[in-house]
């Protein structure tokens, strides 16, 4: 189980980083909130994308199953365990908002041949725009791709709204969520956002041309955060 909050994410979601040990102490998972950054620094973009290279390294690493929440996720404390949700051949769990797409905010892996090839097929993405995306499938980093990836994928199970409840997923009148996704409002007002408009395409092309294929970026980052974090 893990989370990445870093560029100072550690303190302004400390209640959420928190919550995630607590849970991942009460199931017995081994939980790592991956806070540091490395010297030549790591952009917002790429702490996203980090996720789908850690997720794949500690698949092929070979643990059992792969847990990751957002760093602005708050973990109930009633939350079963993750293997409440598994089913029979499937192998990636996430929730839809109410548009029907992924959010890429709470993901539960089982290891298998077919998850690393998920896994494998989403970071090589990396380098791809935004903008080819269809429309509807359009989103944030890399949770675009992780839509328009797991909406024809067999593999992906789709689970209650309850473990990732935000502002665009509804969930039955009554019902508890599990986890409380980006609604701590007292941390959403410190959290920096974004005010740039989003690049054209040819923009985002000329700024990776720019800054290297993000593959090869996330490879070295991946190397420091294996080694810092010894996971
Ligand atoms: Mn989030």
């Amino acid at each position: 189980m893990f989370s990445i909050a870093t560029n100072g994410y550690d303190k302004i979601f400390q209640a959420c980083l928190d919550s995630h040990q607590k849970y991942a102490d009460l199931q017995n998972y081994d939980y790592r909130a991956f806070t540091k950054s490395p010297p030549s620094g790591i952009s917002g973009t790429n702490s996203a994308w980090l996720k789908v290279a850690i997720i794949l390294r500690a698949l092929e690493k070979g643990y059992q199953n792969v847990f990751f929440v957002d760093a602005d996720a708050l973990i109930r404390e009633y939350t079963p365990p993750i293997d409440s949700v598994f089913c029979q051949d499937k192998f990636v769990y996430m929730s839809v908002e109410s548009s029907g797409n992924f959010n890429s905010g709470v993901i539960i892996v089982v290891n298998s041949p077919q998850a690393i090839k998920f896994f494998k097929n989403l970071l090589l993405r990396a380098d791809v725009p935004n903008s080819l995306l269809p429309k509807s499938d359009r989103c944030l980093y890399e949770n675009g791709h992780v839509i328009n990836l797991a909406k024809n994928s067999p593999i992906v199970q789709i689970i209650d709204p309850k473990w990732n409840y935000n502002y665009n997923t509804n969930i039955g009148e009554g019902e508890k969520e599990y986890i409380s996704h980006g609604r701590e409002l007292e941390a959403w007002k410190q959290k920096p956002h974004a005010k740039k408009p989003p690049l054209s395409l040819f923009q985002s092309l000329l700024v990776r041309i720019e800054q290297g294929p993000r593959y090869f970026l996330l490879n070295r980052l991946l190397k420091f955060y294996e080694h810092e974090y010894n996971f």
